[in-house]
């Protein structure tokens, strides 16, 4: 008896101190919830901004943050997601950095009841259970507006014939995929004009855009190349400066067409070595924050959360403000 009643006391004392007692969380201190994040790496300027991101939006809504920087290798992020379970973190918030193979982790997370919200990129599965919700670019959308600035450029250079290079970033990751699927889908109407002569994969690292740039020149030449299509702005600044290095440019006009929209890529258009920026936001931690509250409120999730995202091209005002990069 006394031994029940001692048990019982320590039990109270255990849940007043983890504050377990199943009341919400006092309003203005939501330290004691934990979010396990895992990064894919900080292969470019949009990464390393929306590692920022999350830290400053988790560190505005009083949420511990736990970051892993997988350093681009997909077992790193298994292991790291593994441990957020192990601590029984209250929310895992991933970015995937290849769509497959995420299934039996996922379990895992699932298993423990610990909701998953995927951030910037998405997963291949047959079961949507194994995520509460997704926030991230439409990427489909973004190739397709590569895609219309293209044609809208042939049309007002009189152009017929297009030779295409296109640098692509990780082989199938979410971006990688859906830009491409996006951009053929609205040049491919048209295969007379618009020829695809070459698709590399840069891996979204500016060294790797250089390394394309010099083969696609070694193979090519610049006089065969007449649009660059590069699937994020690190890659392309590398290729920018292969071409300029060798003066590739000099005797002949490429269209470059980029994605991201960090500063650096914002001012190569204005400056005229770029001709359209995709954005891009990386913006992303105050909505997955915003989804972590509601989700210890108790309340159920959009499923698929996309931000607002447009482009720059050489056809718009390009002194306006408005037009500036992260
Ligand atoms: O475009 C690229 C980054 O997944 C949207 O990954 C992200 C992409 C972005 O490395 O710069």
């Amino acid at each position: 008896m006394r031994k029940g009643i001692a048990l019982g006391l320590v039990l109270l004392i255990l849940l007043a101190l983890t504050g377990c007692t199943g009341k919400q969380e006092p309003a203005g201190d939501n330290s004691s919830i934990v979010v396990g994040f895992s990064q894919i790496g900080s292969e470019s300027s949009w990464r390393i901004a929306n590692t920022v991101s999350m830290e400053e939006a988790a560190k505005k809504y009083g949420y511990s943050l736990m970051t892993d920087n997988a350093n681009q290798k997909q077992a790193k992020q298994i292991d790291a997601i593994r441990s957020f379970i192990a601590y029984r973190v209250d929310v895992i918030v991933f970015s995937p950095i290849v769509e497959t193979d995420w299934d039996n982790v996922l379990t895992e997370a699932k298993q423990a009841g610990i909701p998953v919200i995927l951030m910037d990129r998405m997963i291949d599965t047959k079961d949507d259970s194994l995520y509460t919700a997704y926030v991230g670019a439409d990427f489909y959308a973004e190739g397709r507006r590569a895609g219309e600035y293209l044609v809208r450029k042939a049309d007002a250079i009189g152009a017929d014939h297009l030779r295409i290079a296109e640098i692509c970033g990780t082989t199938d990751s979410t971006p990688m995929r859906e830009r491409h699927r996006g951009f053929m889908d609205v040049i491919g109407q048209d295969q007379e004009r618009f020829q695809v002569i070459d698709s590399m994969d840069g891996d979204f690292l500016r060294t790797k855009g250089e390394e394309c740039m010099r083969e696609l020149l070694n193979k090519h030449g610049a006089d065969g190349i007449d649009v660059i299509f590069s699937h994020n702005d690190a890659m392309t600044l590398g290729a920018l400066d292969v071409l300029e290095k060798e003066n590739a440019l000099d005797s002949k006009d490429m269209i470059v067409i980029t994605v991201d929209g960090e500063k650096e890529a914002v001012d190569a258009l204005k400056a005229g070595r770029v001709n359209c920026v995709v954005q891009c936001t990386p913006d992303l931690g105050p909505a997955v924050m915003e989804l972590v509250g509601e989700l210890k409120a108790g309340k159920a999730l959009l499923k698929v959360n996309h931000p607002e995202e447009g482009a720059f091209s050489d056809f718009d005002d390009l002194t306006d403000p408005a037009v500036e990069g992260f």
